[in-house]
């Protein structure tokens, strides 16, 4: 049986330093993961032939990110029965609002669970978690994650002060 992975997809290079950001959360995360560009709009055929590939290879949840019209997680929603996480990158006439609004209003039947606009490292973390519900090695690890960001706050200086 395959290892089940995360295919992590963005619509052009400009997206890419972001989607890479959810890239380390997934490393930290000991995720395994790949990343790939490919425009919904200018390479269709190649998409398709990515989804039926990646999913062949144990591709169990998709993060896709894109801007503007940012139609790329919904097309990989619309050929995918595994989760799909979309990341609205910003830019675009409403600095990224615009994204949001075209990767969240999906039709009734085909959903895609949207992050804030530019959060790849939040789709990462979702896509952990998804994973996580058959894998209580990873469940482990993200409480640890989770428990480590807590124990930062906890430790900031600021928060140390007594009067
Ligand atoms: C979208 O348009 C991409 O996802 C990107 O966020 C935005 C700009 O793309 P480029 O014109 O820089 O390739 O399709």
């Amino acid at each position: 049986m395959s290892t089940p992975f995360v295919a992590m997809i963005c619509g052009s290079r400009s997206d890419l330093p972001t989607l890479e950001d959810g890239g380390k959360v997934l490393d930290e995360l000991q995720v395994p993961h790949e990343i790939r560009v490919i425009s919904a709009h200018r390479a269709p055929e190649l998409l398709d032939t990515y989804l039926t590939q990646a999913t062949e290879r144990g591709a169990r949840v998709f993060v896709c990110a894109a801007g503007l019209a940012a139609h790329l997680a919904g097309a990989v929603a619309a050929r995918s029965p595994w989760p799909v996480i979309g990341v609205p990158m910003p830019g675009g006439i409403a600095e990224g609002l615009d994204a949001l609004l075209a990767t969240v209003q999906m039709p009734k039947g085909v959903p895609v669970a949207t992050v804030g606009v530019g959060r790849a490292d939040n789709a990462a973390i979702l896509a952990a978690q998804i994973l996580s519900t058959g894998d209580d090695a990873l469940a482990k690890r993200i409480r640890a994650y989770r428990a480590a960001q807590t124990q930062k706050i906890l430790d900031d200086p600021t928060n140390q002060a007594t009067t």
